[in-house]
């Protein structure tokens, strides 16, 4: 075995929001990739739409800097547990980890998730506390529960020696000891070279496990990974040996290595690097890409099991074609299918029906990072709650369960608390975090999270933060029973109006505003009540011909509450199904004719008396 001593390649894995993303904005701005006059921007990583909208990391991605000479491949990782299979799926490429963790939060759960997988693939970590500007930070006590969590977790005793950095990302300063004035991120670059350890190299045929797949109009599809050993250039005659075991030969097209935020075409690459290549037209995540004199596979990327489910149908609403360029079951299957290429932690099914397929993630925002990515290419389709997904084990029904942490003021700990014991929440631990501030932590059920969110938000007046973090499958308990009030349902076809609203608004909150098309069935509003009434919002004032100055007033409507698809997903329930096309997002009943649903609840009544 050989190192290579000109490379390293690290991970950064964190809690959400911890700032993996803005220190490698400092490592990538310090080491003069723009010119000097350059805007550059910020979170110069999070490159896709969704990601800049919503301010977080969906997708793993590579970059590299050099140091002295030395080239530091850098795999910035997303910290949502959603997210958490990008993690597993990249890591594998490293040799080292910066763990990065808030300097006020400390380690969150997340942290453990991504710590425990760093520590089991024997990655060497650097321990990174950031936002060391930040007015209550504690790094004494933050670095105290981060060896806490290394007794934990480590898998071998040099693991517990590890070197810890403070930084402030946003400034791109790094410091060594906590209070020392620094002036650059320096100390990183030089602690990176100096503990993570160059990749080891072997000689002789090349083999590359492929981590990440990219399209490209022109050079098509991209496998990027690490070459474990040997080297590939352009032109090579190479095998991918994929999952069933079959063998397929290909010619590499070309050859690209990582350097800033461009990949840099190569004559060649060799073992310990991370590169780029094209020309391998059906590759796949997981496979080896191998020379034809010795096929040997790497082993496959394990990433963890799916635990919320939804279906994804055809639209069946009467406005179904009207708003998206892609409706039909095909188009959609399709589309669904292409999905799992990248989307390495997600599973599709085809169901009894030709028109829904069931689709399985990681937790709602997973599946709802997919749905919007699919309402903007142009697709039409409606969703179903998502569920919790069970399993059995030993003859035992068993569902997933998850650690949740709630940050929030004190005076909404009695409304909370109460809230989650009806969806079977164990209060687990609770510290004061600052004066009037607590978090709370609980240990909850899946099925216990979904639709919790929205009821969150609502309790704490949009103040607190929720995090939720898988921890496992254990047996299951009873059903949990819904607690969200009954829907407006509209009676009618045709367009809402502001008299049929104020209607409306004497029951309870609406949710669409005048002028808005509606059909039977649809949701328009949330009753103040458990049951579900039909309500006609296109009704018009009746005419009358004594022109009174009463008649003339204008009706005062409250605004409604828009919901994001994120919310609408949280807020249906069983017998619902979200709406989304690229214009609109709309709620509606699964049946749509209030004959229909009335009769369908009178069954239910006269089942459960037999
Ligand atoms: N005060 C302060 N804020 C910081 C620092 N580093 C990052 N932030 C802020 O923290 C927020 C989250 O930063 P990101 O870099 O997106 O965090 P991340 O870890 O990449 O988040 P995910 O990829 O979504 O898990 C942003 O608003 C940053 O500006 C720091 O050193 N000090
Ligand atoms: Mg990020």
């Amino acid at each position: 075995m050989n190192y290579r001593s000109d490379i390293r390649n690290i991970a950064i894995i964190a809690h959400v929001d911890h700032g993996k993303t803005t220190l490698v904005d400092a490592m990538l701005k310090q080491s003069k990739i723009f010119r000097d006059n350059q805007e550059v921007g910020e979170l110069l990583m999070d490159q896709n739409d969704l990601e800049r909208e919503k301010g977080i990391t969906i997708m793993a991605k590579n970059t590299a800097v050099v140091y002295r000479g030395v080239k530091i491949n850098i795999i910035d990782t997303p910290g949502h547990a959603d997210f958490s299979g990008e993690v597993e799926r990249v890591i594998s490429m490293a040799d080292g980890c910066l763990l990065l963790v808030d300097s006020v939060e400390g380690p969150m759960p997340q942290t453990e998730v991504v710590l425990r997988q760093a520590l089991e693939k024997g990655l060497k970590p650097i321990v990174v506390i950031n936002k060391i500007d930040r007015e209550n930070s504690r790094t004494a006590e933050v670095l105290r529960l981060i060896q806490d969590l290394f007794l934990k977790l480590a898998t071998s005793a040099d693991q517990l020696d590890f070197q810890v950095l403070y930084t402030c990302a946003t400034e791109g300063i790094a410091v060594c000891e906590p209070g020392a004035i620094g002036k650059d991120i320096t100390p990183l670059f030089e602690h990176i070279l100096e503990k993570i350890p160059p990749p080891q190299v072997e000689s002789g045929p090349l083999q590359m496990l492929v981590s990440n797949l990219d399209y490209d109009s022109h050079k098509g599809r991209i496998a990027i990974g690490r070459i474990w050993r040997g080297k590939v250039a352009a032109h090579d005659p190479v095998v991918s040996l994929s999952a069933g075991g079959s063998v397929t030969h290909y010619e590499i097209g070309a050859v690209f290595t990582y350097l800033g935020l461009k990949r840099l075409e190569v004559a060649e690459a060799e073992a310990g690097d991370i590169v780029a290549v094209t020309g391998l037209e059906k590759v796949n995540i997981g496979d080896t890409i191998a020379s034809p004199e010795r096929p040997e596979a790497l082993p496959r990327i394990e990433v963890g099991e799916p635990t919320v489910e939804m279906t994804f149908g055809v639209n069946t609403s009467p406005f179904a074609g009207r708003e998206g360029r892609f409706s039909t079951a095909r188009q959609l299957r399709e589309r669904l299918y292409k999905e799992l290429e990248t989307n390495v932690s997600l599973r599709v099914q085809d169901t009894d029906s030709p028109d829904t397929f069931l689709v399985k993630g990681r937790g709602e925002l997973h599946l709802a990072i997919l749905i919007e990515t699919m309402r903007r290419e142009g697709y039409e389709f409606e969703v179903s709650k998502p569920e919790a997904i069970t399993k059995v084990v030993d003859g035992k029904l068993m569902e997933p369960v998850e650690a949740l942490t709630l940050d929030i003021k004190d005076e909404y700990i009695g409304v909370l608390t109460e809230i989650l014991g009806k969806r079977q929440a164990q209060l687990t631990g609770m510290r004061k975090d600052g004066p009037g501030n607590m978090r709370l932590e609980f240990h909850v059920p899946t099925k216990g999270l979904i639709g919790f969110r929205s009821a969150f938000v609502t309790a704490t007046r949009g103040e607190g933060v929720m995090n939720s973090t898988f921890l496992g499958y254990e047996a299951r308990q009873g059903d949990i029973v819904s607690t969200r009030s009954g829907a407006l349902v509209a009676s009618e076809h045709g367009i809402a109006v502001a008299y049929g609203l104020s209607n409306a608004q004497g029951r309870g909150l609406t949710l669409i505003e005048p002028g808005t098309p509606v059909y039977e069935g649809m949701i328009v509003g949330l009753n103040s009540r458990l049951q579900d009434i039909p309500i006609n919002v296109c009704k018009e004032k009746k005419k009358t011909n004594v022109h009174s100055s009463t008649s003339d007033i204008a009706i005062r409507l409250t605004p409604p509450v828009k919901l994001s698809l994120e919310q609408a997903i949280d807020f249906e329930v069983d017998d619902e199904l979200v709406e989304v096309t690229p214009e609109n997002i709309r709620l509606r009943k699964k049946l749509l004719a209030e004959a229909q649903r009335s009769r369908n609840i009178s069954r239910a009544r006269r089942s459960m008396k037999a």
